[in-house]
């Protein structure tokens, strides 16, 4: 197990944390969409919080559409996160990074980003989350919340009434994951996520914009 690193004495983080939709644009899953177009789109629809998830090992790829992103989301107002690398993020100038269990340790990426961007961390169990809390992340992922098939070898189920459980002993806010849709997504608001993040729900569906307006006023009636 890697080491805690306890956080800079209450430094102020200088990005918010945008509650609401957190959008997970990744190529992957939206095929044909054009994510750019798509990013554009969702700032007309009330979101505010996107991530850019590209599993590449190519570098300069993730560098051209997280630096396309970053622009756009910026422009619009929003937040930007760069799923995994740090060092894209920090080229690109984004508002912060989002941590696997197996990407850089968090006080690494601390140091290097600074205390002024965001991190967050996957979590998958009570002590994954309860360490990304102790160890400064400024929110955890949480999931997956319900069956999803768009992420490989998934952590099992967490259900409702695990993430109920982590919002009771988690300090930092909490980014639901996995399976959220708008048949569900209001059940996850209840349980105490402040953010819902979704993928395929958008990315695949028939309608994206139709599909993020619902999902954006789902959680702000149920908030
Ligand atoms: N992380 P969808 S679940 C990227 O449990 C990801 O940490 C998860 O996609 C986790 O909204 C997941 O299509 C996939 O289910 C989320």
């Amino acid at each position: 197990m890697r080491p805690l690193h306890p956080p800079a004495p209450d430094a102020p983080r200088r990005v918010p944390f945008p509650a609401g939709l957190y959008l997970i644009l990744d190529p992957a899953v939206a095929g044909s969409l054009s994510l750019p177009d798509l990013v554009k789109t969702a700032l007309t629809t009330g979101v505010r919080f996107f991530q850019l998830r590209m599993k590449t090992p190519h570098a300069g790829e993730f560098y051209d559409l997280a630096a396309q992103v970053c622009a756009l989301v910026r422009a619009g107002g929003g937040t930007f996160i760069v799923n995994d690398r740090v060092d894209v993020a920090q080229a690109v100038g984004a508002d912060g990074v989002h941590l696997g269990q197996e990407d850089l340790p968090l006080a690494d990426a601390r140091a290097i980003l600074g205390s002024d961007k965001l991190i967050g961390i996957s979590t998958h169990t009570m002590k994954q989350a309860f360490e990304a809390d102790a160890g400064g992340a400024d929110y955890v992922g949480f999931g997956p919340i319900f069956p999803t098939s768009t992420k490989e070898h998934p952590a099992p189920v967490v259900g409702i009434a695990g993430l109920r459980e982590v919002r009771a002993k988690v300090r930092v806010p909490i980014v639901a994951i996995g399976g959220i849709t708008t048949k569900n997504v209001r059940e996850v608001v209840a349980a105490g996520a402040d953010c819902c993040a979704v993928i395929s729900a958008v990315l695949a569906a028939t309608d994206p914009s139709k599909a993020m307006v619902e999902l954006v006023k789902a959680i702000e009636s149920s908030a």
